[in-house]
């Protein structure tokens, strides 16, 4: 990260409708799996932003994304940040060069759109969420994608609507089909739980007092490198309780599940990507592949919104002290893992600054 000190926002292009020159002109850091798959939806099927510039360490893959889609090659990251006709930034390289991009973009006084993890510590995103209130105006959204899956949120309607009644219980599943030996126990939290992590407080409106995290038998597909399934135990301080299992080579697809049970009834969360077929006395449906199969229609959605948002010069979606909350819970559940016992969540209380769009 370069030492310069925070600029007041800057002034931003009027965008009229109707205007392709009006486009949001993003720039994108990462050009790896999603980064791609960003780049793709933005050029092909959303409306009001248009990429003109990409970057990553991987420069002969980023230039081939350049060329694809028409937008230049930028060998620096952060020279990319600094560019004039970079209007807004998408952040979707490696996760430990999250934060110090995010925090470039906020010396520039620019929106950015930071992929979760917001940054691979809890102290990482605290200088985030620091260096924003600082600037006085919000300027980062982080890429917690499933607060725009259709099943994800009415299933938030249903437990805020009181139907099933007081929530008591969650049941998760995040399952993945293959990870290989070469996996981390870490990215197992860091990367996997912090989507259960966010969502279930999301859909409960609560917050975390403490975690475990319980290590069954290990997969053959793990060569014993490191532990899979993990099972995350958290407890909420209104006493819901959580249960959320990790596996990360189950071999038959990408599996994700979330159950409300409450003192009235079971929500669960239903799953869009195939319809369940009926025929010669069977009856089921595909499994997704991968989480772009699963979610893409929710990315798509968070993408789109994300841009009518910075278009009218407002942050929405979940912000930087929401990707502080999700990492200040992972590093507990990383202590937890090691020494095998409880830890609690100690999260200082929500400033109003970061009140409004944290939940939807
Ligand atoms: C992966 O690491 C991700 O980042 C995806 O968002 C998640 O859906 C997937 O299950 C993880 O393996």
């Amino acid at each position: 990260m370069r030492g310069r000190p925070f600029p007041v926002p800057r002034e931003r292009r009027p965008f009229e409708e109707g205007s392709e020159l009006n486009d949001l002109r993003i720039g994108v850091v990462g050009t790896g799996a999603i980064g791609r798959k960003h780049i793709k939806r933005i050029s092909e099927s959303l409306k009001g932003g248009n990429v003109v510039a990409v970057s990553d360490v991987a420069a002969d893959g980023a230039r081939q994304v350049a060329e694809e889609y028409g937008a230049r090659f930028v060998a620096d990251g952060y020279e990319l940040i600094a560019a004039d006709d970079v209007d807004a930034v998408i952040v979707s390289s490696w996760d430990p060069t999250h934060k110090d991009y995010v925090m470039a973009c906020l010396e520039q006084g620019k929106y950015v759109f930071c992929e979760k993890p917001l940054a691979t510590d809890s102290a990482g995103c605290r200088e985030i969420v620091d260096a924003e209130m600082a600037l006085g105006k919000r300027l980062v959204q982080v890429g917690f994608m499933r607060r725009y899956d259709r099943g994800y949120r009415q299933l938030k309607e249903v437990i805020d609507s009181g139907e099933i009644g007081t929530p008591l219980i969650m049941h998760c599943a995040h399952r993945n089909a293959n990870m290989g030996p070469q996996y981390e126990d870490d990215y197992m939290i860091t990367q996997v739980a912090i989507h259960e992590i966010d969502i279930v407080q999301w859909l409960l409106s609560d917050t975390y007092d403490r975690v475990r995290v319980l290590l069954p038998r290990s997969a053959g597909a793990t060569n014993g490198v490191y532990h899979d399934p993990q099972i995350v135990l958290i407890e909420t301080a209104n006493g819901v309780c959580i249960d959320v299992e990790l596996f990360m080579n189950c071999q038959f697809g990408y599996d994700i599940r979330c159950q409300a049970v409450g003192e009235k009834g079971i929500a669960s969360l239903s799953d869009p990507s195939y319809p369940e077929i009926s025929r010669d006395f069977q009856r089921g449906s595909k499994v997704a592949d991968g989480w772009e199969a699963r979610f893409t229609d929710a990315y798509a959605v968070e993408l789109q919104e994300w841009i009518d948002s910075v278009r009218s010069d407002r942050a929405a979606g979940p912000n930087s002290w929401d990707g502080y909350a999700a990492s200040v819970t992972a590093d507990a559940l990383l202590r937890s893992r090691d020494i095998q016992d409880y830890c609690s969540v100690d999260l200082p209380e929500r400033p109003d600054f970061y009140r409004d769009s944290s939940v939807r």
